[in-house]
């Protein structure tokens, strides 16, 4: 497939569809390269950015995921983000954010793209089993910085890692990336809201309607080098994973990394 023409993201026209919808958003700044969207948002946040402050990046030199991994995608084909948040809510819902920020990404790719995506814990927004957006999320100075990488118009050959796809790839209705920032936008900012203000239930209960993992066979790799390997039979209000082991006890795992070892049964 030939590289497709990239026209550079509309930063009015962005604006002008996201105010049409919310009024969450207190700035959206786009520009053509920097190191990490979430690196440079960290730094504004302590010096005070306000919530509602986004930051786009059409292209990044240091993109990261997490545990030090690299966010790999060419100049203008996905849509690289980040944006801060300010929750009142106790800290140890906090977690809870990456799971919503997946939620919201998986209901707008929905109604905007005419894609069904499913959540893998914790992270990742899936098409067809193969990963369409990764998102980050770190506390610093009492704000959440939550970046997002989704692929939209990568081809077969750019992908990163044979793992990756794109909303191009997957047969999106749209690739507009006005138009499905816009609503991404605008939705993480209504169930954002919600869960300020009623606390990560209902958050938690449409993750799980879009599960991935849940029902799974896992094998879990903790930031320590230890592994497990188990069936996913829930997640708790914290957004933990609870995983079943062939002993029969059940483990709760706040940070890991998983890999979904055989389709569901
Ligand atoms: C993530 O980490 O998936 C979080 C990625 C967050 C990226 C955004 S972009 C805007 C903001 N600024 C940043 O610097 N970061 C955030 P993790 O679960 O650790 O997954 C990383 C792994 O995903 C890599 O090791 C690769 O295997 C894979 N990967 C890298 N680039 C990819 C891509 N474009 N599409 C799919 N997979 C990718």
């Amino acid at each position: 497939m030939s590289t497709p023409t990239r026209k550079p993201l509309d930063r009015h026209e962005l604006w002008s569809l996201l105010s049409e919808k919310s009024d969450f958003w207190t700035e959206v700044d786009v520009v053509q390269v920097t190191g990490s969207t979430n690196a440079d948002l960290a730094k504004a946040a302590k010096h005070g950015a306000p919530e509602g402050t986004v930051l786009i990046a059409e292209e990044q030199s240091s993109g990261h995921g997490r545990l030090d991994r690299r966010w790999v995608s060419p100049a203008r084909a996905g849509l690289t983000m980040s944006f801060v948040l300010r929750p009142t809510v106790p800290r140890e819902q906090w977690a809870t954010l990456t799971l919503l920020t997946a939620v919201a990404l998986e209901e707008s790719l929905r109604a905007v793209c005419g894609v069904n995506a499913k959540l893998k814990w914790p992270n990742d927004v899936l098409i067809d089993g193969r990963k369409v957006c990764g998102i980050l999320a770190q506390v610093e100075d009492g704000a959440v910085i939550v970046g997002t990488g989704l692929n939209v118009s990568l081809t077969e050959e750019e992908l990163p890692v044979p793992e990756a796809t794109s909303l191009a790839l997957a047969g999106a209705s749209t690739l507009d990336r006005e138009t499905i920032a816009a609503a991404f936008l605008s939705h993480v900012a209504a169930v954002y809201t919600t869960w300020n203000e009623r606390g990560p239930a209902s958050v938690i209960e449409r993750w799980r309607r879009n599960s991935a993992t849940l029902g799974r066979h896992v094998a879990v790799s903790f930031p320590n080098g230890r592994k497990i390997s188990g069936r996913a039979v829930g997640i708790d209000n914290d957004g933990c994973l609870q995983v079943a082991l062939d002993d029969g006890a059940v483990e709760t795992i706040a940070a890991g990394d998983i890999v979904h070892l055989r389709p569901e049964d």
